[in-house]
């Protein structure tokens, strides 16, 4: 499947141009195939959820799952491949990798210690990358601290990592959030300790210039300051970062891709990701709920440049925690929250009705660039809720 299709697809307007490239790309790959026909129920979910939303109009989208499969679309392929590698490396970060809310109401000193090693893994089915990242994964670790609490942070930078690195925490009063404390060549450890004075969800990135091509090679994270007496309790958390990623060669290729340095500082990615990876978190780490179960997401934007407007597909958003701030109080009722750069937000809603909703950030164009992942949510049908008839171009819960 070439990548220049994707571009053509949605561009055309005429019928014809349309079938040449439907053609193209059923000459091109076998395997894409299977990925056209799991496309039509996917975008015929989608759809469906929309029109639940929009009290059953007929959504924008119910006309392409009837008549139209747009060749390479990748809302199309992120609902068919299966990203797990056994023979490739993998920096996703599992999403429910967070440490659970403190339980004591004391002030304590705790140590973080991050590693930032170069990892070459898996981008999406068929291409690699060589990530940037703290300790393996992106995003690097979810740190949970309190409020008064003096954090340590040790950073050790391996001896066959290529570029130095350090850490800047958001959460830290201080000259550059540590990073000048912490910038470490390879083979170098470094350490600084800060205290955590403001509550808060925040962002860690790397800031060794061009900080932004750190940060887009996977280098960031999010540390949750809470505050006194906790957060209120809830049946799951996760934890999801978006980012982009920045490639000499066009979104879909194969292989291993080289950094585009030129693209970043134009802001033009070609890959948008959820955790790291295309895939991330729709077949690899889902996120799963029970119907009854309150969630919380912890949702950051390492970026470098692009604001997300994040959304979960079906569902509206109970509470907001705008920019990170868990001392305002949540807005409520939310269907899209806008989360910048170097910035964060903490949702929460209870899941009512099973199936599977999709997170996505609703400049949905990105979502043909890898910018997709799913919330499982299974138990009962709650027809009172949510009531549909049979619809054969339904996939289905
Ligand atoms: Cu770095």
């Amino acid at each position: 499947m070439s990548p220049k299709q994707t571009t053509s697809g949605s561009d055309q307007s005429a019928e014809e141009d349309k079938s040449i490239s439907r053609r193209r790309l059923l000459v091109g790959s076998v395997g894409a195939v299977g990925g056209l026909v799991a496309a039509e129920a996917a975008l015929a979910q989608t759809a469906g959820a929309h029109s639940a939303h929009t009290g059953g109009a007929p959504a924008d989208g119910t006309q392409m799952a009837q008549h139209r499969t747009y060749p390479g679309s990748l809302s199309n392929r992120i609902y068919s491949i299966n990203p797990v590698h056994p023979d490739m490396a993998d920096i996703a970060e599992n999403p429910t990798n967070i440490p659970p809310p403190l339980t004591r109401r004391e002030p304590a000193t705790v140590r973080v210690d991050l590693e930032t090693k170069e990892i070459e893994a898996h981008l999406d089915d068929k291409a690699m990358f060589r990530f940037w990242t703290f300790n393996g994964n992106v995003p690097g670790p979810f740190v949970r601290v309190r409020v008064g609490d003096q954090v340590e942070v040790h950073l050790k930078n391996p001896e066959d990592s290529w570029m130095m690195h350090n850490v800047d925490f958001h959460a830290c009063t201080g000259p550059g959030g540590g990073a000048g404390a912490t910038t470490a060549a390879p083979g170098e450890e470094r350490s600084f300790t800060f205290k955590a004075l403001n509550p808060g969800l925040y962002v860690y990135h790397c800031a060794v210039p061009p900080v932004a091509l750190h940060i887009a090679n996977g280098m960031y994270g999010l540390i949750l300051v809470e505050p006194e007496d906790g957060l209120p309790p809830v049946d799951r958390e996760f934890y999801v970062m978006q980012g982009e990623i920045y490639t000499e060669e066009p979104f879909g290729s194969s292989g291993l891709l080289t950094e585009s340095y030129d693209k970043l500082l134009n802001e033009r990615p070609e890959y948008f990701v959820f955790n790291g990876h295309v895939g991330a978190l729709t077949d690899h780490y889902p996120l799963k709920a029970q119907v009854g179960e309150t969630v919380r997401i912890f949702f950051g934007v390492g970026g470098p440049n692009y604001t997300s407007g994040f959304h979960v597909i079906g569902e509206i958003f109970d509470k907001a925690y705008q920019l990170g701030s868990v001392t305002s109080p949540p807005i409520t009722d939310v269907q899209s929250i806008s989360v910048p750069p170097g910035s964060a937000n903490i949702v929460e809603f209870k899941c009512e009705v099973p199936g599977r909703y999709v997170l996505v950030d609703h400049a949905l164009s990105r979502a043909e660039r890898g910018l997709a992942g799913y919330l499982i949510v299974e138990g009962p049908d709650n027809p009172d809720v949510f009531n549909a008839p049979p619809n054969p171009h339904d996939s289905g819960h």
